[in-house]
């Protein structure tokens, strides 16, 4: 018996053990945000407005009628949030650019007081010892350019984003060493331009009841192809500009959900790997047809080999079933019908696993194993850094303070989800870094304020005053140096 006792503490010690030494030399952790989520400051400085500025003042778009004109507001208390990182031993920071804060109008003068914005941002993070790893696009069009030419659907937002990019590289790249073109590209393509959930809220589906414009089955894919292709050419710019220089690498965040067969037929089994393919692949000719743009022979070599590291924003998992009769698909006319999957965090009425509290989030931990031995296998073992993984609670009037600062729910989460991906990496996978979702809560688009993603929470109704949650706790056990 007292044998078994000790076995049993042992696995209970092992994994609640797991911390930073386990981890290869040089692996980076981070906590991640992005500028619309939380800036706040929207008219300050010079600002231009972004999609997401008018999406969110448009009634009916987010469901607790909130907007983030304050949000956060981390343009002024930047210096206590980094505060915050440098408490937890963060080694890195991933947030995002405000495209329309550099250029108000998309494109043409640039704003001085937004450059120094960052590079106040930038150089407190280095003063604390982190490292900045910089978003330049986290959704926040310039609403000039949506306005201008319907922005990622005219292929003149390449060029226009381009300039950006360069100004970016410019302008912080001397103190910037991993820029992150894209924001999960499938992620905007598919909410704002197929279902219309996101900005600009386009869509077709059911018969434009929910969107004034719009085409669910053309336009995410004519937006995906003008994403790739600004990618690519930006990465093309850097490397011959500015790498050699600067010594930086250049990579994109793609979200990931992983998809697990309903079944064992052959059936789901495929259709597990279209729903896969659908969103981290690109082998969808077949199926999509003539909708799906071409690349020139140019566009394809220029898109090929354009990344320097794979970024994986990785919260949850589904099952997916094959749909034969695709009866859904018929009747919307979209795009998310193409993969002939359903993919559903249920088996009947029975949910896959625990959830936290947005609908999609189920905790599936195992599955960021098969993720990266997955795209160890499929895509030649590239650098992978995590860009997300996180959970949220429910922002609740029920809940004190107090209360809500107990978050044994989140501190299992990264456990759990950090000891496959050490896993992973001992399967031989190359994996170089890990950053939370989030540090603070923030404001999460459609969702508003009522989803709390941070490590820290924010009182809403006390000067958004931030309060350790006891994940931070966590954190700083886990990080403390071992050597
Ligand atoms: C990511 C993954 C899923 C849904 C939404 C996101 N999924 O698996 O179904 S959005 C992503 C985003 C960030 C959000 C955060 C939490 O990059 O801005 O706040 O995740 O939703």
């Amino acid at each position: 018996l007292i044998l078994t006792m000790m076995a049993l503490l042992e696995i209970q010690i092992c994994s609640s053990e797991i911390n930073r030494g386990n981890f290869p030399n040089g692996f980076v952790f981070g906590t991640a945000s992005s500028a619309f989520q939380y800036e706040g400051a929207v008219k300050e400085d010079g600002r231009g407005p972004s999609v997401w500025d008018t999406f969110s003042h448009t009634f009916g778009k987010i469901i607790d009628f909130s907007n983030a004109d304050v949000a956060v507001d981390q343009y002024h208390r930047y210096e206590e949030d980094i505060q915050l990182m440098k408490d937890m031993g963060m080694d890195a920071y991933r947030f995002s650019i405000s495209w329309s804060r550099i250029f108000p109008n998309g494109y043409g003068q640039i704003n001085q007081a937004g450059v120094d914005h960052y590079n106040k941002l930038i150089n407190a993070l280095l003063a604390k010892g982190i490292e900045p790893y910089v978003t330049l696009y986290h959704w926040d069009l310039p609403q000039a350019l949506e306005n201008k030419y319907s922005g990622w659907l005219n292929a003149s937002i390449i060029m226009d984003f381009a300039t950006y990019a360069e100004t970016c590289f410019q302008k912080f790249g001397d103190r910037v060493k991993h820029w992150i073109t894209f924001n999960e590209p499938h992620t905007f393509a598919t909410q704002g331009y197929d279902v219309g959930l996101q900005a600009p809220g386009r869509c077709s589906i059911l018969l434009h009841l929910f969107c004034r414009a719009g085409n669910s089955a053309t336009e995410p894919y004519i937006v995906a192809h003008n994403v790739l292709l600004s990618h690519a050419t930006v990465a093309d710019i850097y490397r011959k500009k500015y790498k050699k220089i600067q010594g930086g690498s250049l990579g994109v965040a793609f979200d990931v959900i992983w998809y697990e067969p309903l079944t064992n037929t052959k059936e789901d089994i495929d259709a597990a790997q279209r729903a896969q393919d659908f969103q981290l692949g690109c082998s969808m000719r077949t199926r999509v047809g003539s909708r799906l743009p071409k690349f020139s022979q140019s566009e394809a070599a220029l898109v090929k080999g354009s990344l320097d590291f794979v970024g994986i924003n990785h919260y949850t998992t589904f099952y997916a079933k094959d749909n034969s009769t695709n009866l859904i698909g018929t009747l919307l006319h979209d795009s998310i019908a193409d993969s002939g999957a359903v993919t559903l965090p249920f088996n009947g009425t029975k949910a896959i696993s625990e959830r936290a509290s947005s609908i999609w989030l189920y905790i599936v931990p195992q599955s960021m194993r098969s993720l990266m031995i997955y795209i160890k296998q499929k895509y030649g073992n590239p650098p992978v850094y995590i860009t997300e993984n996180g959970m949220d609670d429910p922002n609740s009037i029920f809940i004190s303070i107090k209360d809500a600062l107990k978050d044994e729910k989140r501190i299992r989460y990264h456990t759990g989800y950090l000891s496959y991906l050490l896993a992973s990496i001992k399967d031989g996978c190359n994996v170089k870094g890990y950053f939370v979702w989030s540090l603070l809560d923030n404001w999460e688009w459609s969702a508003g304020y009522t989803s709390r993603f941070g490590l820290y929470f924010v009182d809403y109704k006390d000067n958004l005053k931030r309060y350790p949650k006891q994940s931070v706790e966590w954190f700083k056990n886990f990080l403390k140096p071992t050597k």
